[in-house]
């Protein structure tokens, strides 16, 4: 079978895929970041690209159009706003999943030739700290690592980072490191235990914020222990006193640790030449998130451990084109390849470049300001590309406010039914992955193609064209006459090449003459370079800096929440929320709560909670788990209004931001709990897509259809009707059974001998084999053994689903484990589990242990 070589949509790894067009995937044997690895995500695609949902054709105000009529009407809306208020009164919001190319040409127009920085991204939502962190230290934004660090570190700190279920391959790569390499050490710093705490040898369930504290503390360890090389900071490093001197001040209390796991830490760290401490969201996604970066590069920087094999700081990117955006510029904040809009040398320099008419002067509004300045009637013409803040920026409902009051908007969307579509005046309909061409910048600076495998579907476009095509209609073609990604390709090369050679760390000048066709998955400046090896960096003096940070004060709400992902789902749910077998592992919105506060708020396993915040609300279902701490509950960020009717948590994040990033801290936020008390519970699995207007209701794809949990507070009077209603099928026959003793209803609609949906409700949580009752609907099974909640087979029921790829329930797990199955290999032997992409052997891992994850809706 021929296959085409390209790289996952999804995490930041970037991981290599052969792709076919029927569907197949492969991870892709000869791709360094992966060499053949795929997580459940990656081997899921096949899934998601079919065409159920996807955005066809323009729309403008939910009506179909031509593309000439719709760019005709962008173009012009945008063009009369400037004409109008001036170049500050429009604005784009990009993403760190446009491919390369679409970005650059997007910054282009916006910075270049309509003469304003109002561009920023959803990029400011997650890498915008460390992009601080990096500059304030080494006066460019460079990520130092590669991959091969980790393999050959003595010892991995993970702060913030829940890498199994979030960069599930490199996550595998270091546990194989670790398993050739028993004596490599691994530490995991986050409020939870996570699944990635399993590999580590040292869980520090660090107070939320207490990051500052932490490493300024071992900063003060460094120093009172002579492990300062004095040698390499008196030749690389300024800053180095005052640092200190401040990092002294911190109280180690606030960490919230014992002296004894901080006592183990420090001496680990401190006695360790190679450590690489990779960070994320737990880092970036908080008030003093720079400043949290800058404590973990001041110990790298202190001790010299930094531009050698094995050792280093690591920011991991979350997108798949993260890096790609920080390169072209696409922040509101950058101006264009690593380039400074406050230098009036390198805005020179890019204009000339651009030929353009004008070029902006000044920092443009970074994603929370600007969705404010939609809010005060600011903005009047607005354009949002592959991103959906609606969902995902905090206080979702007053963004989704702030949208609506822009006289116009604009969105590229490959689905149709988004939170942010519904907000738009016009839709334009993007060509997604596998239908397009393009670059990619991995977590470890590597650039890989993106290939298209597929038909481009309907009148769908690829991002750099559309962006293209509005150019030409504001009068710009000349400048935006690309034929192909290539051309833009190799524009974006040549601007960096025709560059002074100023300190500037990006250098593209290896893909000057590549055949972008033919080409190979490459590292910037070149493959395996390292960063500060010679002790160069980048500030004017060629030092390094370290930054005097002081950790903040903590306020200690009664109820705190904690935001992040799960294991199968990508972000909003747009393409993941297709495929059944993702879908199958968390199937609902839910929030994890230590048990004693479950005691507390009168919580029971599978009870709905409410939760509030200054800003909205949300209904939760509660999943007890005692592996984050009291008084934090930890919910995911996946769901939005389209497939819950409120779940979706940015309902409650507060748009507080770091003062130096601009990233919102997403992490931590004040809220109050309590029981929703609901009158019944519902567990509806169906044929038909089900559009529930239930107070609790959340839709997910199954192997037959379509699932919904529910939960409302009036007990409707006929469950009949109610179960016509909500399958969408008013004229089906009806078998219903009722038990006036438990108090539960059963009810099956049948059309033509064929069982379309089945209805269970409760006056408590439903307690039915979910997996038996999905595998009934399309089937011929008699409505009284479908009642009765057994598939025909009469199967045991295999319980929630752990092993995506061969669909085996934790109950399977359980009794593989009862009789006999002790560690991972075993269980695969007996059950398949984990052994095709192994996203799930850390969850096997713990079931083995007895101490497993837990799975809500059971
Ligand atoms: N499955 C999946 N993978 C993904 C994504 C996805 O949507 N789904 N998204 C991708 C993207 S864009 C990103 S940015 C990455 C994010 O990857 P990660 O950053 O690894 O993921 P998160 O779950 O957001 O947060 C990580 C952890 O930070 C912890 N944390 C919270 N507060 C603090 C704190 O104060 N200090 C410390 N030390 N830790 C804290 C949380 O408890 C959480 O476990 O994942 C990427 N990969
Ligand atoms: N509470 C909380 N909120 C968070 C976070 C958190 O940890 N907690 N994390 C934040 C982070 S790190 C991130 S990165 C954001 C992510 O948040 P978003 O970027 O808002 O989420 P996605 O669902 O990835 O949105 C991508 C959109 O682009 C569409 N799309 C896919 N491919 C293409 C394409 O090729 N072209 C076009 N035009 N469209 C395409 C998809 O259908 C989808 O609608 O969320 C942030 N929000
Ligand atoms: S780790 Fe998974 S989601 Fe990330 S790039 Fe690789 S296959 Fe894709
Ligand atoms: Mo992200």
């Amino acid at each position: 079978m021929s296959m085409t070589r390209t790289t996952c949509p999804y995490c930041g790894v970037g991981c290599g895929v052969l792709a076919n067009e029927d569907g197949t995937i492969k991870g892709d044997p000869d791709h360094p970041a992966n060499f053949g690895r795929l997580c459940s995500k990656g081997a899921s695609l096949g899934e998601t690209i079919d065409l159920e949902g996807r955005l066809l054709q323009p729309k403008i105000n939910g009506e179909a159009a031509d593309w000439d009529s719709a760019l005709d009407l962008v173009a012009e809306k945008f063009s009369a706003a400037i004409a109008e208020h001036g170049p500050e009164s429009v604005a784009f919001y990009a993403s760190g999943q446009l491919l390369t190319e679409d970005y650059y040409v997007a910054n282009k127009l916006m910075k270049g030739f309509i003469g304003s920085a109002n561009i920023d991204t959803n990029s400011r939502l997650c890498m915008a700290s460390s992009v601080a962190g990096h500059k304030r230290a080494f006066g460019t934004d460079t990520v130092p690592g590669t991959y091969e660090d980790l393999e050959q570190a003595d010892l991995i700190v993970l702060v913030g980072s829940n890498l199994a279920w979030c960069h599930p391959v490199l996550y595998q790569r270091i546990a194989a490191a670790k398993e050739a390499r028993p004596a490599m050490r691994i530490v995991n710093i986050d409020p939870r235990r996570t699944v990635t705490s399993e590999l580590a040898d040292l869980h520090l369930s660090i107070a939320p914020d207490g990051d500052i504290a932490l490493f300024n503390g071992l900063l003060t360890h460094l120093a009172e222990t002579g492990r300062i090389d004095t040698t390499y900071t008196s030749a690389h490093v300024s800053g180095v006193a005052e640092a200190v001197e401040i990092a002294r001040a911190s109280n180690l209390n606030d960490t919230g640790l014992s002296a004894q796991d901080l006592a183990t830490f420090f001496e680990l760290w401190g006695s360790t030449n190679k450590v690489v401490t990779v960070y994320s969201q737990g880092v970036n996604q908080s008030q003093s998130g720079a400043d949290k970066v800058n404590a973990i590069l001041n110990c790298h920087l202190a001790t010299g451990r930094i531009g050698r094999a094995g050792m280093g700081p690591f920011s991991v990117t979350g997108q798949p084109n993260a890096m790609g955006g920080r390169e072209v510029g696409g922040l509101a904040n950058m101006l264009a390849n690593h380039l400074e809009i406050d230098n009036a040398d390198h805005r020179a320099a890019v204009q000339d470049f651009w030929g353009s008419p004008t070029i902006c002067t000044k920092p443009g509004l970074k994603a929370v300001d600007l969705f404010q300045a939609c809010a005060e009637g600011k903005i009047k013409a607005l354009w949002v590309m592959s991103t959906n803040p609606a969902v995902s920026l905090p206080d979702a409902d007053g963004v989704a406010e702030a949208i609506a009051n822009v006289p116009f908007v604009v969105t590229s969307d490959m689905i149709e039914k988004t939170d942010t579509n519904a907000l738009a005046d016009v839709l334009l309909p993007a060509a997604g992955w596998g239908e397009k061409d393009g670059t990619v910048t991995n977590s470890e600076r590597r650039i890989s193609r993106q290939r298209a495998f597929l038909k481009t579907p309907g009148k769908a476009r690829p991002d750099w064209q559309i962006i293209s095509n509005v150019a030409a209609r504001m009068g710009f073609g000349k400048a935006f006459a690309y034929h192909s990604p290539a051309d833009i390709f190799a524009e974006y090369v040549a601007l960096d090449t025709t560059l002074t050679p100023a300190p500037r760390d990006l250098d593209l000048s290896i893909f000057a003459d590549v055949d972008y066709n033919q080409l190979l998955p490459t590292q910037w400046p070149r493959n395996g370079h390292r960063f500060f090896s010679d002790g160069q960096f980048f500030h004017p003096n060629g030092k390094a800096q370290m930054i005097a940070v002081t950790a903040p004060k903590l306020s200690k709400p009664r109820f705190a929440l904690n935001t992040g992902r799960n294991r199968d789902q990508w972000h909003t749910m747009t393409r993941t929320g297709k495929s059944q077998r993702l879908g199958a592992h968390l199937a609902e919105p839910y929030v994890e709560i230590h048990p004693a506060d479950a005691i507390e708020l009168g919580a029971k396993p599978g009870s709905i909670i409410e939760i509030e915040s200054l800003y909205g609300s949300a209904l939760l279902r509660t999943l007890i788990t005692d592996r984050g701490p009291q008084g934090q509950l930890f919910a995911p960020m996946h769901w939005t209004r389209q497939r819950s009717k409120r779940g979706t948590v940015n309902s409650l994040t507060a748009p507080v931001v770091d003062p130096v990033s601009g990233q919102p801290a997403l992490k931590t936020g004040s809220i109050t709990a309590q029981i929703y008390r609901a009158a019944w519970y519902g567990f509806l699995a169906c044929r038909h897509q089900p559009r529930p207007q239930t107070p609790y209701a959340a839709v997910a794809r199954t192997t037959t259809g379509w699932q919904v949990e529910l939960a409302g507070r009036r007990t409707p009077p006929d469950w009949e009707a109610e179960a016509q209603k909500l399958a969408g099928m008013k004229h089906a026959e009806v078998s219903i059974h009722t038990d006036p003793a438990s108090g539960t209803t059963r009810v099956a609609l049948v059309q033509d001998g064929v069982i379309e949906a089945l209805l269970f409700v409760a006056p408590r949580p439903v307690v039915v084999a979910r997996n038996a009752i999905i595998s009934v609907i399309g089937t011929e099974t008699p409505s009284l053994m479908a009642l009765a909640g057994r598939n025909a087979a009469n199967l045991p029921d295999p319980g929630a689903t752990v092993c995506a790829c061969f669909n085996v329930g934790r109950n399977t797990l359980m009794s593989a484990i009862a009789a006999g199955a002790k560690s991972v290999a075993a269980l695969g032997g007996a059950t398949c589990a984990g052994t095709n992409c192994g996203s799930c052997k850390p969850e096997l891992k713990s079931l083995i242990a007895e101490a497993p994850m837990p799975m809500a809706a059971e």
